[in-house]
């Protein structure tokens, strides 16, 4: 930790808190440190190399908590678009997150920047398209995702061997059907020790996505609770945290393995609900490149509109890291 100042001067940092399906999304309107003019790819580098601490302070507690996913706003980089996003989390930064783009889309609709109807943000993993609907619905058009991987062994220690699929959803997935849990509210601590060890093992194993890149999200697949859904699921993400809503990025993996297995054919409705029981549609498309095209439809509300406060005297202004 740096030492004190004795200056009472206090960073400001502005923030939209939305939830999606109960996961909630802090966007961050202003105080945003300079990333430079590079890539958005680059930009996240910067902030993951040089504002690591910034990060913390705005997801971790004592202001946040380890399930805020963080969502810095910035200029767009394709003229198309209304803006660019950079996602965190208490560990690092995402490749890309659905539910924090419809929680982005809902800000973006509160702070009067949209109206309904067709747009897109950019993200370091592509660009996303996004249907505004009225009463706080959004559909996005993810990033293209694929099956990289089908029925994968690994030997985990205490559980035995579990197999999944390896996929990208916008980020890496290992997707799991045969596990013999019980996807309900109350066993989420039993979920998170199970699905952890997984993820340990995959590492241990030297299991990847492609090129050699970390599987940091292990999802559970079981019978949905509502008989009107298809599936309910349990996310683990990157930092031990559980995801609240279906995951827009999990969903999106989950239908790429659908189809790739003939089980969901372009434009049929796929609704997977999430361990609090809230619930994403999906449909696939294949675009003109062949490539696979995830829709992920939500609904996020605005919680908070807040000025975060970064005292230099405070010892923990830069987050409680573990
Ligand atoms: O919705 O894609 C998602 C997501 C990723 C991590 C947490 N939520």
């Amino acid at each position: 930790m740096t030492p004190f100042s004795n200056s009472n001067i206090l960073q400001r940092i502005g923030t939209i808190d939305t939830h999606t399906g109960g996961e909630p999304t802090r966007v961050v309107i202003t105080g945003i440190p300079d990333l430079g003019d590079g890539s958005l790819c680059d930009q996240r580098l910067v902030f993951e190399e040089q504002f690591d601490e910034f990060r913390s302070a705005v997801v971790n507690e004592p202001r946040g908590s380890d399930v805020m996913v963080g969502a810095l706003l910035l200029p767009p980089t394709n003229p198309n678009s209304v803006a660019s996003v950079i996602f965190f989390n208490n560990v690092g930064t995402l490749h890309m997150c659905g539910h924090g783009t419809i929680g982005v889309a809902i800000a973006l609709q509160y702070l009067n920047r949209i109206p309904t109807g067709h747009h897109q943000i950019d993200t370091p993993v592509g660009t996303v398209g996004f249907e505004l609907f009225d009463h706080n619905r959004v559909t996005i058009q993810n990033v293209p995702s694929y099956r990289h991987r089908a029925d994968v062994e690994v030997e985990v220690e205490g559980i035995g061997i579990i197999r999944g699929d390896i996929a990208w959803g916008g980020n890496w997935f290992f997707l799991v059907n045969q596990h013999r849990q019980t996807l309900r509210l109350e066993n989420v601590e039993r979920l998170t020790q199970f699905t952890w060890k997984i993820r340990q093992a995959l590492n241990a194993n030297g299991i990847t996505g492609e090129d050699g890149a970390e599987i940091d999200h292990i999802e559970l697949f079981g019978p949905p609770v509502n008989p009107e859904n298809h599936s309910r699921n349990f996310v683990l993400c990157p930092g031990k945290a559980y995801d609240r809503s279906p995951c827009g990025t999990g969903t999106s993996a989950k239908l790429a393995c659908l189809f790739e297995s003939k089980q969901l054919e372009p434009g049929e409705i796929f609704r997977q609900e999430s361990i609090l029981g809230s619930l994403f549609e999906g449909s696939i498309e294949i675009n003109s490149d062949g490539k696979l095209i995830p829709s992920i439809t939500g609904t996020a509300y605005v919680n908070a509109e807040s000025t975060l406060l970064i005292d230099q005297n405070d010892p923990f202004r830069t987050g409680i890291r573990h």
